[in-house]
């Protein structure tokens, strides 16, 4: 039986299982990258392994989210960071270097290698056909110290690409129809591969949107061919040598299989607040917009920057929308510059963003009260851009650029404006000065890791006993996000370092009094709804949980991510047998699991007593062998510190 292109570099990499869906694999990693709002926790986990140096081919880390200094803190991050990596043999990519995944995929990417990354969005790696997953912080932490990434062995599914993209229409549109199609959970245990004539019609920057957002679905990761378009990226980033074809078998089994016609495709929109609620922009034509943002991981790309800047040509935007750009990396800056590119931008009114990811994250550009606010971004869950109230629509650039100009949604087919002609440069501008080496071996003694005041102890949980009985501190629906677990934005952003002091926000979202809940109580169990903790990679929406003494969270369902990095905290996640139960159990109800150690070691069933209610459920551990032995443990570093012993 032939191979997909994921199973192929997932066997070459295999250390540990076998490659079964569904079972635990264990795989080595070739390199890994991390940013500074998750990066802190993971070197700090880095450190607490005591490994000296990384074992890894290439390890970078990025300072791209926390770029707004209101305060030390932010900037004391970025020194321990910047510090730590030079001591442990890590690059360093400077503030101001551009998004991490944007420039990962320009200047370190490589196909056929595995990446892991403390950062959702870390598929991106997957337009050039590299298997790039993202991960928790401390997993991270563990792959540089040279351990297998663990993770259950995914299903493939095919997306078939038929036609053409025509003009105004784009990658966006085609991963928001992916979306439109699977859903926000429906990529949950897959890896998404690309295929078909219409793969040959999108350049790398194209493919990069489209394996991105693919963290929106839910998937492991997604991952396009790597061909003779990838080699003339390569190629002109001056990096033919990592060049290798990578293609999937003519007899490749797939679990499931869609299809997007490329021809057929019009502009689409995700409005508020998920995803995946996907509308074409000819339904909202008409629609007021007051704030327009272009950038992110997901659409910054040169190409996607020439695009607008020839539909601004000569324009001004609208007087009532506020226009903000955020080009993904210092190269695509630079070479914006030099072309005239920038200058038309400037001159149509645009307000020009540092190259980092800024707004994507709440980093400053909240829009106004009930604000309409179109962003090429990736994400629009409710409260996530800073102001709770605001519709955020996810669209391409050409449906920003031409809600820019006329203050209202309007398809950008209309427009009059030829971004035909515009190609990718046969060479881009490169300059890696803002990449800082690590320093040798001999040299990295005499390194001294500059800690400031705000980095914290983090939060290590105990070996789980015998029984857990706790309240049920908090009942939450479907597709609860880790934003809503723990929020970020400008304000709190600065304290990923600092668990005691992000505990105050947990959950406040869903509920203002949870983190005092937890604390009047001690500890606790939250009950969740199906896709629980959807959303980005922070382990601070485990840990903080964890601080505030959750033991276990029972849901529906989980999201990959998420469920592995409570496991990691060493928060027991449990899944209804029979998801009607989940409608029995209200807030504050007393639960309670006996002999719960001896359940999971043997494998018996395990049952939740309500004793509010006097009725009982069977829940089902997430757990395979290995994750047994960390929960049992107290998560990964006590594991990882037993068995190293
Ligand atoms: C995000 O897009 O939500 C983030 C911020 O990049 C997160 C990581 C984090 O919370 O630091 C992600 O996607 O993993
Ligand atoms: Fe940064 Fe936004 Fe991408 Fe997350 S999704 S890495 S915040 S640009």
């Amino acid at each position: 039986m032939g191979l997909t292109i994921a199973q192929k570099i997932i066997k070459a990499h295999l250390v540990d299982g076998s490659m079964i869906p569904g079972e635990d694999i264990g795989i080595k990693i070739d390199q890994t990258l991390t940013q500074d709002a998750t990066g802190t926790m993971a070197y700090l986990e880095f450190e607490a392994m005591g490994v000296d140096r990384v074992k890894t081919e290439r390890s970078v880390a990025y300072i791209d989210h926390n770029t707004l200094q209101t305060g030390f803190e932010n900037a004391d991050d970025h020194r321990f960071i910047q510090s730590i990596a030079k001591k442990h043999g890590i690059y360093y990519s400077r503030p101001g270097n551009g998004i991490c995944h944007q420039v990962h995929l320009e200047r370190f990417g490589i196909p056929g290698k595995t990446l892991i990354g403390s950062d959702s969005h870390t598929p991106t790696g997957g337009g050039i056909g590299m298997l790039a997953i993202g991960a928790g912080g401390m997993d991270v932490a563990v792959a540089m110290g040279g351990g297998a990434y663990y993770t259950p062995m995914p299903k493939m599914i095919r997306v078939n690409l038929l036609g053409k993209l025509s003009p105004f229409v784009s990658a966006k549109d085609v991963i928001l129809e992916v979306l439109r199609q699977l859903s926000v959970k429906g990529g949950v245990g897959y890896i998404v591969e690309y295929a078909g004539e219409g793969v040959k019609t999108l350049s790398v920057p194209e493919r990069a949107t489209i394996t991105n957002m693919g963290a929106e679905l839910g998937a492991t990761t997604s991952i396009f061919p790597s061909d003779e378009i990838t080699r003339k990226f390569l190629l002109a980033q001056g990096r033919e040598q990592d060049f290798t074809p990578l293609y999937s078998d003519e007899d490749a089994v797939y679990d499931k299989e869609i299809s997007v016609n490329l021809s057929e495709l019009e502009p689409l929109a995700a409005a508020p607040h998920m995803p995946d609620n996907i509308k074409t922009v000819s339904e909202l034509k008409g629609l007021k917009v007051d704030q327009v943002l272009i950038g992110s991981c997901t659409n910054s790309s040169l190409y996607d920057m020439l695009k607008v800047a020839a539909i601004f040509d000569g324009k001004t935007v609208d007087p009532s929308v506020s226009v903000g750009i955020a080009p993904g990396s210092k190269q695509v800056f630079n070479m914006l510059a030099e072309c005239g590119a920038l200058s038309k931008l400037i001159a149509a009114g645009v307000r020009i963003l540092e190259c980092a990811c800024g707004p994507c994250i709440g980093m400053g550009q909240s829009p106004n009260s009930k604000g309409i606010s179109l962003r090429t971004f990736n994400r629009n869950f409710e409260g996530r851009s800073g102001t709770k109230d605001a519709g955020v629509y996810l669209v391409s650039p050409e449906t920003a650029a031409a809600a820019a100009l006329t203050g209202y949604f309007t398809d950008p087919r209309e427009l009059d404006a030829d971004i035909k002609s515009i190609t990718l440069p046969d060479k881009f501008m490169i300059n890696d000065n803002m990449v800082d080496a690590p320093a040798s071996i001999e040299d990295a003694k005499d390194v001294e890791i500059l800690r400031g005041p705000n980095i914290k102890p983090f939060p290590k949980a105990e070996p789980i006993g015998d029984t857990i009985a706790a309240k049920a501190v908090l009942k939450v629906g479907d597709n609860i996000t880790t934003d809503h677990i723990m929020p970020a934005g400008a304000k709190i952003l600065p304290y990923r370092s600092n668990i005691p002091y992000l505990s105050n926000f947990c959950f406040t979202a869903c509920d203002e009094q949870f983190p005092e809940n937890c604390i009047k109580e001690g500890k606790g169990i939250i009950i969740g709804g199906e896709n629980y903790g959807q959303g980005s990679s922070r382990e601070h929406a485990a840990l903080v949980p964890l601080y505030l003494g959750i033991k276990a969270v029972v849901a529906k369902s989980f999201a990959r991510i998420h469920v592995a990095n409570l496991i990691n905290a060493g928060i027991l996640p449990l899944t209804f047998k029979n998801p009607a139960d989940y409608d029995k159990i209200s807030q504050f109800d007393e639960l309670q699991f006996t002999d719960i150690k001896n359940n999971i070691i043997n494998d018996k069933p395990v049952i939740l007593k309500n004793k509010t209610t006097g009725e009982a459920y069977e829940v089902v551990p997430q757990l395979s062998g290995r994750t047994k032995a960390i929960i049992l443990a107290g998560g990964l570093l006590n594991y990882t510190r037993d068995n190293s012993k």
